[in-house]
């Protein structure tokens, strides 16, 4: 595709209710989405017409840098400055800008993988519209809906917890995952353990706000038949996890210390990670995120799609990936409803306990422009030569 130009939109969206993690509390979300705009030969007969096509990338990034060292505004300066520029030339100079030349165009930029991401998706996305190709179809993928896990968050008492977790339970999530951190861990989990009872799928997420010196804390988690434990650990901490590993029950599954399909091959090999959570943003982009999964597939590793807090723009492509062979435990892909009263696309929902894979061309959905306009705080245009 020829690069007409890009958008760059800031949006904030109110959450239905607080989000509280071992690194803080949110009750909005704020996010950059990524609007490429581009021309590509006519499929028709008539090769020499250009069509326009345009794509939608969202990226992950939270307003904060308190899960990743990357930020909302840290990545739209990043992206107008210097991601956005590169691709534009590449495409002024006369190359065919597609998803699969994205990373390698932006490899001199080190890091800001969730910026890049945010791109590779736009660049994807529209690629496919033009080509009338589904992503699920795409990645290859072999379900048409995917099962739906909840994150839940730090509440304010035992109680409460109890309340919000049987009310998901109800909605017919099949799997919960209870975010903890020290003082909010053995009480909790024991407490819904005994609300939901065995049968449950249950997990934890410590988003690295342990230490190594804490395993005989998280010791007594081996009592609750946990799937696994989610980054105990600081993201840098590779070989510790594999020394925890060998203390507690619960398998080990990584998050934020997966930041590229080399780390993963790191954990794998050092066997600091039983399962893994892949995000597309957190590793580069969905291609990335693709990679991982067949290096997981191949080596017995199990694998399941985390969650941002995605707008339906995300969420779709999360589905379309969660949606491969290897996604054997059920991702943190709830019903737009779990943290949004109003979505920027048509809401996705929960249907006995499964989230349905979208089958139209690219991400198959895209935002109202109404809604879109109502959360939308900030928009700007880079224009092609
Ligand atoms: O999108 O369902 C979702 C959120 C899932 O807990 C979730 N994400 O560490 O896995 C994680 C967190 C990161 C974001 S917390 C604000
Ligand atoms: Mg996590």
């Amino acid at each position: 595709m020829k690069i007409t130009g890009v958008e760059l939109r800031t949006i904030k969206m109110p959450l239905v209710s607080p989000f509280e993690t071992s690194f803080g509390v949110e009750s909005d979300r704020l996010a950059v989405l990524v609007r490429v705009v581009g021309t590509v030969p006519d499929g028709g007969s008539r090769h020499d017409r250009q069509v326009e096509v345009q794509g939608w990338g969202e990226c992950v990034a939270m307003e904060l840098p308190l899960y990743s060292s990357e930020y909302a505004d840290g990545a739209a300066e990043v992206l107008r400055r210097f991601l956005i520029p590169r691709l534009l030339a590449e495409s002024e100079a006369g190359r065919d800008i597609t998803a699969e030349v994205v990373e390698p165009l932006l490899e001199s930029v080190v890091g800001h993988r969730m910026a890049k991401a945010a791109l590779e998706m736009a660049v994807l996305d529209a690629q496919l519209r033009g080509s009338g190709q589904s992503l699920a179809s795409y990645f290859g993928a072999i379900r048409t809906s995917v099962p739906s896990g909840v994150s839940v968050g730090i509440q304010p008492s035992i109680h409460a917890l109890l309340d919000v977790v049987s009310d998901y339970v109800a909605d017919g999530y099949v799997r919960i995952k209870l975010k903890i951190k020290p003082g909010w861990d053995i009480a909790p989990v024991e407490a819904v353990r005994e609300r939901i009872g065995d049968q449950m799928l249950l997990q934890v997420d410590a988003n690295a706000a342990y230490t190594l010196a804490d395993a005989r804390v998280l010791r007594r988690l081996d009592a609750f038949d946990l799937l696994l434990i989610e980054q105990p650990l600081p993201e840098d901490d590779i070989r510790q996890h594999a020394e925890l590993a060998r203390l507690i029950k619960p398998p080990i599954c990584l998050d934020e210390s997966v930041v590229s399909v080399r780390a993963a091959a790191d954990a794998i090999a050092l066997r600091a990670a039983q399962v893994i959570n892949i995000k597309a943003g957190r590793v580069g982009g969905y291609l990335n995120a693709r990679k991982i999964h067949d290096l997981c597939q191949a080596n017995g590793i199990a694998v399941w799609c985390g969650g941002m807090v995605e707008t339906g723009l995300g969420r779709a492509a999360n589905a379309a990936l969660a949606a491969l062979p290897g996604f054997t435990l059920p991702g943190d892909i709830s019903a737009s409803d779990r943290f949004y009263e109003l979505d920027i696309t048509e809401p996705f929902v929960l249907d006995d306990g499964r989230i349905d894979v979208p089958t139209g061309p690219g991400l198959g959905v895209a935002p109202i422009q109404t809604i879109l306009e109502q959360f939308t705080v900030a928009t700007e245009w880079i224009q092609a030569k």
